[in-house]
């Protein structure tokens, strides 16, 4: 087994966890009520643009055979920031003064205080995480999916092959860094591991229940 499976392996209770979330089956069969998508598309845009930055941080890191591809991953970030915005024109959802959620913020500044206070690869481990939950999680609505969505375009876009490989390519490079981990750092990548798949489970649940800060 890869050194990427075995910490998948790892966290398999919180990853099937949030594979379970009713947002994920709602969006796939139409039942979601109404307003919950669009939750979640003003959040999730607001995190893909606080991601770039993250991004930036790992890029100015990492070991330099991986600079070519996370480098490639800003202007393809920048595209799917295109894409919400024209899913919001479409749908006619504001992205205007959208303040982020509780677990939208915490969930980007965690990324931000583990790629600036943990090492490489455990920065490196929970980009993984969080891009393996959008490609696992999207083509599970796929999967499920009875008729055609009005939020097609973003089910296409993380259940695609091309997204698959890029997931498959972290995987790989994942991989490449383990001779670098001893014991205690496998265990500290499994723990960051397991908070990333809770904050993905968090965020469906936001945008199902549209939880926001009390005052
Ligand atoms: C992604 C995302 C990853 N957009 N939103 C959350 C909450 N988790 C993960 O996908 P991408 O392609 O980096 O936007």
């Amino acid at each position: 087994m890869t050194f990427s499976a075995q910490l998948m392996r790892a966290v398999e209770p919180q990853w099937q966890a949030m594979l379970a979330h009713p947002f994920l089956r709602q969006t796939a069969d139409g039942t979601l009520p109404a307003g919950r998508f669009e939750t979640w598309l003003r959040q999730d845009y607001l995190f893909v643009r606080e991601d770039i930055g993250f991004i930036g941080c790992l890029l100015a890191r990492s070991p330099v055979h991986l600079r070519r591809m996370l480098g490639e991953f800003i202007p393809a970030l920048h595209q799917e920031m295109a894409l919400f915005e024209s899913m919001a024109r479409e749908l006619g959802v504001s992205l205007e003064g959208v303040e982020a959620a509780p677990v939208c913020h915490a969930y980007n500044m965690f990324l931000l205080a583990t790629v600036h206070t943990r090492s490489f690869v455990e920065s490196f481990t929970v980009l993984y995480g969080s891009e393996k939950a959008y490609c696992d999680s999207w083509t599970r609505v796929k999967k499920l999916q009875t008729r055609q969505s009005p939020y097609q375009r973003f089910i296409d876009h993380w259940s695609s092959d091309a997204f698959a490989a890029w997931v498959n390519q972290l995987a790989q490079a994942l991989d490449s860094l383990a001779g670098r981990c001893g014991a205690d750092e496998v265990k500290c990548l499994e723990d960051l591991l397991r908070l990333t798949a809770r904050y993905e489970y968090w965020f469906w649940d936001m945008a199902l229940t549209g939880a926001g800060w009390p005052a």
